[in-house]
């Protein structure tokens, strides 16, 4: 059994003006396709073939440069579809909002917390919200397709929200302007799925 790209569950251009139709077509269409392919190709007749990605990115041998890079940007690139809606933003409510306040003071607070740790991420990466067990969320970034299940990247506890800061997420439509992307993800978040893998896996 290989991993499959995942079927969008809105429309190329359903997430416009804040992301743009032709974005979505390549980044899902050739950016997270040859992730999933090239993922299937490195754990092809090894012990990782069958494992489910989580168990596969939780126990990783950094070292492993193929399945580092190709299964976090498999597993990093489904999670963004997912957080995403055309009928998104707003603030989230109930205990994510909890423990969001909690840990910031307010939802404006941790905006500019993910925005920051977003816009000054050094070259490629992902900024993410992440939940520890015991219900504490926290933010940070992580280079490349690292992200916090791998061991020691200096980030941890379950994503629930990332975004994708490589220029390939949105060059097409803002160029340089990275921290307008960012302000426009949050017009897309899906905090209904956010708070779902929140209370999932708190
Ligand atoms: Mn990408």
């Amino acid at each position: 059994m290989s991993f499959e790209l995942p079927k969008l569950a809105y429309a190329h251009d359903a997430l416009e003006p804040h992301i743009d139709a032709r974005t979505m077509e390549i980044h899902h269409g050739k950016h997270h396709a040859g992730y999933t392919s090239k993922l299937n190709n490195a754990i092809e007749g090894t012990d990782l073939e069958g494992k489910s990605i989580e168990n596969i990115l939780i126990n990783l041998d950094m070292s492993n440069k193929a399945v580092r890079n190709n299964g976090g940007g498999f597993y990093n690139h489904r999670l963004f579809w997912e957080v995403m809606s055309p009928d998104g933003g707003g603030e989230p409510t109930g205990e994510l909002a909890t423990a969001i306040n909690d840990a910031y003071g307010s939802f404006e607070a941790f905006k500019d917390a993910f925005s920051s740790a977003a816009g000054s991420q050094f070259g490629s990466g992902w900024a993410w919200l992440c939940v520890h067990e015991g219900g504490k969320v926290e933010v940070c970034a992580t280079p490349n397709q690292d992200n916090p299940l791998m061991p020691k990247v200096g980030c941890g506890g379950f994503p629930i929200l990332g975004i994708d800061v490589w220029e390939h997420a949105y060059y097409l439509n803002y160029q340089n302007r990275r921290p307008d992307y960012i302000n426009a993800f949050f017009n897309v978040i899906d905090w209904t799925k956010v708070a779902a893998l929140y209370a999932q896996n708190k």
